[in-house]
């Protein structure tokens, strides 16, 4: 027994033993650990002061331990070094060398970005235990001495949350981007608003939430069913401080906050707040039920001014470079009724409602970039003809995706077969009601967010990928967790790790590791099948 334990302490842990998660490009590891102690040190330079105390927090819980942190102090032991170091270009603004050696840790980045995922590396290599949140007794702190050289395939590693059908607390998504984190993804979509709630406080417009941010009732069951409704309120919003809020909180984790406004369809709430915002003098509410509406905005010269109001607003809370108008699911029943719009239509000489779809998209598109900023919509703003410089999200399979990579848009993955976490992950009947669909952890595992269509150089347009956590039947947050993982830890292995030598047996060896590191998160996820 004794004569076991010296030698693993003296054998070099296998590198899957390492249990990473995302599992970094280049790894080798040595005899020896590194042992974290209340006395070590966080040594930082002045870009890297940050992310050292935000280490420092992370480490402190689980640990007990107020580790100091030292901006441009002198090289020591019992120290975990941040550093930029700018001969790093080869490994992008988000890749990082991390050294582990029995007397100290150093970390090195291009860029903040890097030292953040390269201290990310670094939690996991310590026990599991290290994400509790509060003191462990009896655990040694230590990491195995390796070195690791890493950098994401994908600049876009993201996910969406829906809290326009479902309305999630600011806690669960400051949660949520703490995961995102652990995970080295760097997106976080709000969809902010839809048929069934406006969840965004804006300034200008008071009754977009006054109204826009309560329904009556929600369906009971399954829209299909028609089961009836829950007579029970629902709703909630985030005031403008509150967003401010969250923003910080995922700057500071290197998320990106992407907002949604949902233009022209999914807008019920938002005319049922500003009736002269629709196309019928028809009272309506916020929509109880689910699925595709046919109320959309009007085309009024007034409303596309209400619009980029709103928009402007939405801008100064969110520093994101890409603003989402949705663009998605548009019945035009109602513009080929309304006299205003097809007298529009003549006069722009459209023979189409599709050509008044990509109009509308265009004005927002010549607001946004007029801002600095760039428009993103789901692959049906394609049918009207995206204008330059938009991104596209595409959803309806990959065609959208590489008819917008030919045609020069960049491109975010978000295909409903690979990406969609509001589908069934098995086909057990006793899993909770979902939408519908089948999206099992293997499949989202084998995604290869690059259509095999495409040319190297169309290729280039493919920033990303993202997974979707559509809410109509995902009514709480545990619900949201349970859906969310270990799906998202997937796609994070994909959209970081990407392409060479993946071997889903390996991942699932890893990631039954990696679970207790959520459990430890108190991560409400989804139990392995084989458990
Ligand atoms: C389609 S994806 C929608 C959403 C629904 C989702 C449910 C997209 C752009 N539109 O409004 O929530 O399906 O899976």
């Amino acid at each position: 027994m004794v004569v076991g334990l010296a030698l693993t302490a003296c054998r070099k842990p296998a590198e899957t033993e390492l249990n990473l998660i995302p599992a970094p490009s280049r790894m080798e590891t040595e005899r020896g650990t590194f042992t974290l102690r209340a006395d070590t040190a966080i040594l930082t330079d002045e870009k890297s002061s940050d992310t050292g105390r935000l280490l420092a927090e992370m480490l402190q819980p689980a640990t007990g331990y107020s580790l100091v942190v030292e901006e441009r102090a002198e090289e020591r032991d019992n120290s975990i070094a941040l550093q930029l170091d700018g001969s790093l270009e080869r490994l992008g603004p988000e890749g990082y060398v991390l050294e582990v050696s029995r007397r100290r840790v150093l970390i090195r980045a291009l860029a903040p970005a890097g030292v953040f995922y390269g201290a990310q590396t670094l939690r996991q290599l310590f026990p599991p235990a290290i994400y509790a949140d509060e003191r462990q007794a009896g655990v040694s702190w230590t990491a195995p001495c390796v070195r690791i050289e890493d950098r994401p395939r994908f600049v876009w590693r993201g996910a969406l949350i829906d809290v326009a059908r479902h309305f999630m607390p600011r806690e669960t998504i400051l949660k949520f981007i703490d995961l995102l984190a652990v995970h080295k993804m760097n997106t976080l979509q709000l969809h902010l608003t839809d048929d069934q709630g406006w969840r965004i406080e804006i300034k200008r417009y008071p009754k977009l939430t006054e109204i826009g941010s309560m329904r009556r009732e929600t369906r009971l069951g399954h829209e299909r069913e028609a089961r009836g409704f829950d007579g029970k309120p629902h709703g909630g919003f985030y005031t403008q401080e509150e967003i401010r809020q969250m923003v910080d909180y995922a700057r500071r984790r290197h998320v990106n906050l992407v907002p949604e406004i949902e233009m022209p369809g999914h807008a019920q709430a938002a005319i049922a707040s500003y009736p002269e915002l629709g196309n019928t003098r028809e009272k309506l509410e916020v929509s109880t039920r689910w699925g595709v509406h046919k109320n959309i905005f009007n085309l009024r010269e007034e409303t596309i001014t209400f619009l980029q109001n709103v928009l402007a607003e939405v801008i100064e809370l969110f520093p994101s470079e890409y603003i989402h108008i949705g663009g998605d699911e548009v019945p035009t029943d109602q513009w080929k009724a309304s006299p205003y719009a097809q007298a529009l239509m003549r006069k722009l000489g459209f023979k189409s409602e599709v050509e008044l779809h990509g109009w509308f998209i265009g004005r927002m598109n010549d607001f946004l970039r007029s801002r600095g900023r760039r428009l993103v919509g789901w692959d049906e703003i394609l049918e009207g003809g995206a204008p330059p410089g938009a991104v596209v999200m595409s959803w309806r399979g990959v065609k959208g995706a590489i008819a917008a990579a030919r045609a020069g848009h960049d491109v975010v993955m978000a295909p409903t077969t690979h990406t969609y976490f509001d589908y069934y992950q098995s086909k057990d009947p006793s899993e909770p009601l979902a939408i519908g669909g089948f999206l099992p952890l293997e499949t989202v595992f084998e995604f290869d967010p690059i259509p095999t269509e495409l040319t190297p150089e169309e290729a280039r347009r493919i920033l990303g990928a993202q997974g979707q956590l559509w809410t109509e039947y995902i009514p709480t947050p545990e619900h949201l967790e349970y859906m969310a993982f270990p799906r998202l830890v997937a796609l994070a292995e994909v959209t970081w790790t990407g392409k060479p030598g993946r071997d889903y047996a390996d991942f699932l060896r890893r990631l039954r590791r990696h679970l207790e590191r959520l459990q430890m998160l108190e991560v409400r996820f989804r139990p392995l099948d084989s458990e």
